[in-house]
């Protein structure tokens, strides 16, 4: 893998811990005032589709990605990252096979207290594994509604329950199923990011701040493994 200045990829301990635990937290991926421009764009996107600005998800897949987000969706700090989590190494290509499939903003001003019910990220999309990057547009704090997640749970699909609600996820893990499990909250600075399994459980607190918290959560796949999920029409290779 060629490196540049402004690459930084995992060392060998925070690679261990991502394949202990599924997910890891990378500290100023991004930078903070980058990410001021980012939600600024959002909002503008927003509001020019007449979607709520208080609340919500939006989804871009691929194929109808803003342009403004397609260089950072491909970023060369995170591409390097993902080619160590994701490999494995192509030696055709010279590199690992790592595509952008899709991106999606969960948002929620300080009006919103939603928080996100326990779930794996395969529920929604089967197939072969994701793995997805949780970006902070605010600093994230349990007061505002960061993540939590159960280390280790990446290895296998838990048995999942399907409600109707109204902030979307719907499919969930019962309280029962995960009961005496040790469980991590992990708070994030605005620019820093948690990677992770989409078999890693996790979900959010609840936002009781009454102050902004905006993500981005991007997800990618090893090309060279066949994905049954029909969900994904075009990606990115990286
Ligand atoms: O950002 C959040 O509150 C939770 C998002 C989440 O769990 C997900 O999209 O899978």
């Amino acid at each position: 893998m060629t490196t540049s200045a402004s690459v930084r990829p995992l060392t060998s301990d925070q690679l261990a811990a991502y394949r202990r635990d599924g997910y890891l937290l990378v500290p100023d991926l991004y930078s903070g005032d980058e990410m001021l421009e980012w939600k600024a764009h959002i909002k503008d996107l927003l509001l020019k589709e007449k979607f709520s600005a208080t609340h919500g998800v939006r989804v871009w897949m691929n194929e109808h990605l803003p342009e403004y987000f397609r260089p950072k969706m491909a970023d060369p700090n995170v591409a390097a990252i993902l080619h160590q989590i994701i490999g494995p190494f192509d030696e055709a290509q010279g590199r690992p096979q790592v595509e952008f499939l899709s991106v999606k903003t969960v948002f929620k001003n300080s009006t919103t207290t939603f928080s996100s019910p326990w779930h794996q990220d395969r529920f929604y999309w089967g197939g072969s594994e994701k793995v997805s990057i949780w970006i902070a547009l605010d600093d994230a704090t349990p007061e505002n509604g960061c993540l939590k997640f159960i280390p280790g749970t990446h290895k296998k699909e838990l048995p999942k329950k399907v409600v109707q609600v109204e902030e979307g996820f719907d499919n969930r893990i019962e309280d029962s199923v995960l009961e005496g499990m040790k469980v991590e909250t992990i708070p994030v600075k605005r620019g820093g990011a948690v990677f992770f399994s989409d078999l890693a459980v996790h979900s959010s607190h609840p936002n009781s701040a009454g102050t902004d918290r905006w993500s981005m959560i991007s997800t990618y796949r090893d090309r060279s493994v066949k994905d049954e999920s029909t969900i994904w029409k075009t990606s990115m290779l990286l």
